[in-house]
């Protein structure tokens, strides 16, 4: 699976397969759904660096520029997610190494189900959001499309 970081404009210093690196929100104590996604992730191919629980933003973006990933994957199940996420996602792409980092969120994120915050978490900007209800397939499919968006913002 290749991820979409050559069509974001950003090379990771690193070679072989894509690196994603997963993270909860401040907040959030939850560790099976971490695990989850990087057993996910590694079965599709990829290299995890999962820093687990209650990350704080400013440390979530000391290991984005450590760990150069293609990707970051975020999840957050304890109901604060919308609101940590758009905090943290605001902080990230005020960092002009990391604007352009693709960065998708997940989970239980809110109290009222996670599509009312969808919108206003893609304008705050992530790239996507996927909604616990919907299931992991939209989320497998975002993955597995992911080459298709290279090609087509390359001709374009
Ligand atoms: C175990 C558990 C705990 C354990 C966690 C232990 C641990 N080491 O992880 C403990 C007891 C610590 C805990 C604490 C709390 N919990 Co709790 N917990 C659960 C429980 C029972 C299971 C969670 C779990 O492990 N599921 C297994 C994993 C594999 O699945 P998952 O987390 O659901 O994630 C799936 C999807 O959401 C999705 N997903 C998740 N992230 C992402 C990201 C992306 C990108 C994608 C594509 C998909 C995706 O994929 C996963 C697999 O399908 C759930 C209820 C439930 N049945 O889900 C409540 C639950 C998550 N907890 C809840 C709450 C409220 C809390 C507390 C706030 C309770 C309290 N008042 O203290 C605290 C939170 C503390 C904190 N600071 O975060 C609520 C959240 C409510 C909401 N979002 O609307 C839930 C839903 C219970 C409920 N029905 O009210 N909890």
């Amino acid at each position: 699976m290749a991820l979409p970081s050559t069509a974001k404009g950003s090379h990771p210093a690193h070679a072989g397969k894509p690196r994603v690196l997963v993270s909860s929100t401040s907040s959030d104590s939850h560790t099976w759904n971490l695990v989850f996604l990087q057993l996910l992730l590694e079965e599709m191919g990829n290299d995890v660096v999962n820093i687990g629980s209650c990350v704080p933003d400013d440390l979530l973006i000391a290991e984005c520029r450590r760990h150069r990933p293609d990707m970051v994957v975020i999840s957050s199940v304890n109901g604060h997610g919308a609101l940590d996420g758009e905090r943290l996602i605001t902080a990230l792409r005020a960092e002009p190494d990391l604007s352009r980092l693709p960065v998708v969120i997940g989970g239980k994120l809110g109290t009222r189900g996670s599509s009312v915050f969808g919108q206003r978490l893609m304008d705050a900007g992530f790239d996507a959001v996927f909604e616990d209800s919907a299931g992991i397939e939209p989320f497998r499919s975002y993955l597995e499309l992911a080459p298709h968006a290279v090609e087509l913002e390359a001709t374009a």
